[in-house]
């Protein structure tokens, strides 16, 4: 009877009734609009891929489309090619005056940077790389905020395949050691510090800091960013500009494989240390120049596109250095926080610069809706005609809201799911093509295939939760995990056998074959033997007008196995009580069904997030549950977590009426 009740609402919740089939003017430019790819990709996805590769320009075709042995997989098997090559050389004859990024610091300094200029430098530095040892193969870390030399430095390592691993600036000196130490990196580039809302963010001092317990490192070279006098350590330290001076910017890049690496990025798992993602070039290449081109519909000799992410976190690889870059187009580059030195510094650069593109992550978007429209509306936003999303799953209101306020009512919101692991956007829908239902990642991007399937690995069929799980290989999936291949396998292919990857991640398909991302199953519930999402319940709390943003987890419960505790905060102008936390105990009760219902509501003005936005439930279940808070080294904001503690301390529950 309850579990009915809680089936239905969960239809009525997720079964988001808006569609929006493609603007017929945005389908007629559409760099996707013949919907048969689909089913060219389904009936040979290898042929899909390799007309994909095709965008490449390799200095050797490759032998193979395919080598898989699950779970490995090998991609365009004896091309050969240099992603730094991909990304500026070969732009330069036609194109070289193009701006490759429109940089804006956080203080307000802007510099605008060519492909040419771009090129100059990556040589510059891809040469006194060399000249301090790095050969092909090793590893180089970096540890910068937001500016040029970030993607310049990458694309310097490209250039003579050394490989990245680039350590996102808001990580602690501890994090930047294991991640050196892991994997064995030869030099650190990194900055004498960087801006974030107004502070500055000590790097340097980190980095020092980092390295007193790291063997591998010989040279560190520091880009001069802020005004701050650094500790220089004679013979190791080296400063970015001095070294860059007496380069010659020709540099013949190197001839990688296909399958070489690229670089490796760190993403912490559920438990232990940070596993390093290991990606390869000519697959991660191809898959990120083919999604970017089809999904956000670039055209690089007109649009302004940004992607508000930080380049330390995957979305900032693939989709403001390797992709934009592989595709010639000209992307913002924004340093700083969204509210500084105020709450619409998006939208004044929006306007400013003219974007035509915008790809950000719900959090942001659900910060926005909270601070009020005043702020978008006070700028012409005219420009926009394309809109993204990517992080977590996006609730219909932000979805609705962010088109509304942001797209004008006519740009369509492309919500793109993905991971570290698979390197570039594996669900989302093709905007000339898909008609788009708010709160649904849409179809699997062609050659993708996915299902949702039951523990047992059978698929469920449109209407149940399930398991995501991916079928087939796609060009830029991870190869492994830095060091540590039973780690993959085990991760990874445990659960469904080595032809089935599994991201860990719950969905459910509706009846038209569409993706609802219901999070990470290990933020599902067990409320007195019904398994609920968390973010099913986030959901009903966020569609209520007085809540900004919302946290749910299960605390153990002796008698329910876990009970619901949501950490909300209000919207401007609404204020977290006992009446509010009656009320939307009601509101979910009504929406989802009474078992649903939180039995504590505590009120927070943030939620403890990584870098990236994504919301850490872990703490707030170790805050939920009383116990000891584990890792909190990659948070953005870990003081609210002391606040959040003491408020759950102090509140006593509500009373459990069910
Ligand atoms: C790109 C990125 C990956 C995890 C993934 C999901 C969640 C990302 C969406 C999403 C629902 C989306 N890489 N996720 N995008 N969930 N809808 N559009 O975020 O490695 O940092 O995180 O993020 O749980 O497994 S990541």
């Amino acid at each position: 009877m309850v579990e009915k009740e809680v089936e239905r609402t969960i239809d009525a919740l997720l079964e988001e009734r808006r569609e929006f089939e493609p603007p017929k003017e945005f389908t007629a430019q559409a760099n996707a609009n013949d919907p048969s790819i689909y089913e060219h990709a389904q009936k040979d996805p290898e042929a899909w891929w390799e007309s994909q590769a095709e965008r490449l320009s390799w200095s050797k075709k490759w032998d193979k489309v395919l080598e898989w042995n699950p779970p490995h997989q090998e991609w365009f098997v004896g091309g050969k090619l240099n992603a730094s090559y991909n990304c500026l050389d070969r732009h330069l004859e036609e194109s070289g005056d193009r701006i490759a990024y429109h940089w804006i610091g956080e203080p307000g300094d802007a510099r605008s940077i060519s492909y040419q200029e771009l090129h100059a430098e990556v040589c510059k530095l891809a040469n006194a790389l060399k000249e301090l040892g790095v050969q092909k193969g090793d590893r180089v870390a970096i540890y910068l905020p937001m500016i040029p030399e970030l993607p310049a430095s990458m694309l310097a390592c490209a250039r003579i395949g050394a490989v990245h691993s680039v350590v996102f600036g808001g990580f602690s000196a501890g994090s930047l050691r294991d991640r050196i130490n892991d994997a064995d990196c030869k030099i650190l580039i990194t900055a004498d510090g960087g801006y974030r809302r107004g502070q500055n963010v000590p790097l340097k001092e980190n980095a020092d800091e980092a390295l007193a317990e790291t063997e591998s490192i010989e040279k560190v070279i520091v880009v001069k960013r802020t005004t701050d006098d650094v500790a220089m350590s004679d013979g190791r330290d080296i400063v970015y500009s001095d070294l860059l001076e007496s380069q010659s910017d020709k540099c013949e890049p190197e001839e990688m494989d296909a399958e070489d690496m690229l670089y490796v990025l760190y993403t912490s798992g559920t438990t232990g240390k940070p596993k390093g993602i290991v990606h390869t070039t000519g697959g991660y290449l191809t898959g990120v120049s083919s999604t970017h081109h089809l999904i956000f519909d670039i055209k690089p000799d007109s649009d302004v596109y940004w992607c508000a992410a930080d380049i330390g976190w995957v979305t900032g690889h693939s989709y403001i250095v390797y992709g934009p870059l592989a595709n010639g187009c000209t992307s913002i580059l924004y340093e700083g926080a969204p509210d500084y030195p105020d709450k619409d510094r998006y939208w004044s650069i929006v306007e400013e610069y003219k974007a035509t593109i915008l790809y950000t992550a719900p959090t942001a978007i659900r910060a926005m809706m909270k601070w009020g429209v005043d702020y978008p509306q006070k700028h012409d936003l005219s420009s926009l005609r394309l809109l993204g999303s990517v992080g977590e799953p996006i609730n219909p209101e932000a979805w609705i809201w962010y088109q509304e306020f942001i797209g004008a009512g006519k740009a369509p919101v492309v919500d793109t799911w993905w991971q570290t692991e698979t390197g570039a956007i594996m669900i989302s829908a093709l905007p000339g093509i898909t008609k788009l239902k708010p709160g649904s990642a849409t179809v699997p991007f062609p050659g993708v295939v996915a299902d949702v399937v039951d523990e047992k690995g059978e698929p469920v069929g449109p209407g149940s939760g399930g398991y995501l799980v991916l079928k087939r290989p796609a060009p830029a999936m991870m190869r492994t995990i830095f060091g540590d291949d039973d780690r993959y396998r085990e991760t990874y292919f445990e659960r469904y056998g080595d032809e089935t990857y599994f991201p860990g991640d719950g969905a459910r398909l509706d009846d038209e074959g569409y993706y609802w991302l219901l999070g990470r199953v290990d933020d599902v519930m067990n409320v007195a033997g019904h398994r609920l999402s968390t973010y099913e319940v986030e959901s009903a709390l966020v569609a209520h007008e007085s809540v900004a943003e919302a946290a749910v987890v299960g605390r153990t419960d002796p008698k329910e196995g876990q009970a619901i505790v949501a950490f909300v905060t209000p919207r401007s102008g609404h204020e977290g009580n006992e009446d509010l936390s009656k009320e939307l105990r009601q509101h979910v009760g009504k929406a989802i069904g009474k078992i649903a219902r939180p039995q504590s509501i505590i009120f927070t003005d943030d939620l403890p997030k990584t870098r990236s936005g994504k919301i850490m439930r872990r703490l707030l279940r170790d805050v939920a549950d009383g116990n000891e808070l584990g890792d909190v080294t990659t948070l953005q904001n870990a003081p609210i977590l002391d606040e959040i503690k003491k408020k759950a301390d102090s509140q006593a529950d509500d009373k459990d009426d069910k």
